[in-house]
């Protein structure tokens, strides 16, 4: 049976008090098929149905990289100890980074994907410096999607290798199968973050900063008043912006909570299809005020679940892929 840590769908629960988070298709004010400014300069989406440009030698070179296996590393067959259970976790291969804005948006243009956060119209964001002011730190903004991070004003400019976020875990499993990869497992997981050190507190080793160094992009400071970002970044990082784990594995810990394949049923409504994240995100932190818990899901026991439907602004995902093969990328 598993067991929903409190608070485990706080963003979810956010989502679910906005009227519009149950919506459909917003016809008026959505971001489906809005121009986007796209990273490289190839032609946007105008969405899925519809006619599509032919696809550039550029975008095809772009398809190309996101399906192959150059950014992937291998982690060796293993164990991992869980709930006092050994068990034992085959060879698999692992994306290095969480998948960039660039490589989401390549996988937009070849298949004209919208996001569900894109379909219902709005997204969960936090906005920084609304606790000090005494407004809700976590809003639902009309607009918010992987192309509009931070609300309808904000775009990717500067941003193509930061983490797409705004990702529902349909979202990431759809990419997934697209470049002929998937989720990783918890067990997959697990073994992967914790660098084959049984009981590791975080990827790095029991220390959370070792020689006063900043090992990931989480908060410092207050949350959620005030972000110090004394790590240089207050919000999402370029992924590979923290030193690798012994496996090679950037960003196992912090910058955007990771989808998982695990999910449950807590219920017959849409929102009751939850599934599990880790890694934690630019928000998780040691301290926290004002009715918020300490979040630590940087910590390689740590984890989060949401509804499947959800993304947020610190939601992203990267993917596995069996040794030796797996599925065929998604034509
Ligand atoms: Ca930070």
């Amino acid at each position: 049976m598993t067991t929903l840590p409190i608070g485990a769908l706080l963003l979810g629960a956010a989502c679910l008090a906005a009227a519009a988070c149950s919506g459909s298709v917003d016809a008026a004010g959505s971001t489906t098929g809005s121009p986007a400014s796209s990273i490289a300069g190839e032609p946007p989406s105008t969405g899925a149905g519809s006619k599509r440009a032919p696809r550039s030698a550029q975008l095809n070179r772009r398809v190309k990289a996101a399906r192959s296996t150059q950014r992937m590393v291998e982690i060796p067959e293993g164990g991992i100890v869980f709930e006092g259970s050994f068990v034992r976790v085959p060879a698999f291969l692992m994306d290095k980074y969480e998948v960039t804005n660039a490589e989401f948006e390549a996988f937009v243009l070849d298949t004209g994907f919208i996001t569900e956060a894109e379909r219902i119209g709005n997204s969960v964001v936090f906005v920084h410096g609304n606790a000090a002011s005494g407004l809700r730190p976590f809003d639902v903004l009309r607009g918010a999607s992987w192309r509009h991070p931070a609300g309808p004003e904000s775009d990717l400019i500067g941003k193509s290798d930061h983490p797409a976020v705004h990702i529902s875990w349909n979202d990431a499993t759809a990419y997934a199968a697209w470049c002929g990869k998937r989720l990783a497992t918890r067990n997959e997981w697990i073994r992967a973050a914790s660098a084959g050190v049984d009981g590791a507190l975080y990827p790095w080793g029991n220390e959370l900063q070792p020689k006063r160094q900043y090992m990931m992009n989480c908060w410092q400071g207050v949350f959620p008043v005030e972000d110090l970002a004394q790590d240089g970044y207050r919000g999402t990082s370029p992924v590979g912006s923290f030193p690798p784990n012994a496996f090679g594995l950037y960003d196992v810990a912090g910058n955007v909570w990771e989808w998982l394949a695990e999910r449950t049923s807590l219920g017959d409504g849409p929102e009751d299809q939850v599934a599990e994240k880790r890694g934690g995100s630019f928000l998780c932190r040691e301290n926290a005020a004002l009715g918020y818990h300490a979040c630590k899901g940087y910590r390689v026991s740590s984890s989060e679940w949401s509804p499947i439907s959800n993304g947020n602004d610190n939601i992203g995902f990267r993917c596995v892929k069996d040794v030796g093969g797996g599925a065929e990328p998604k034509k």
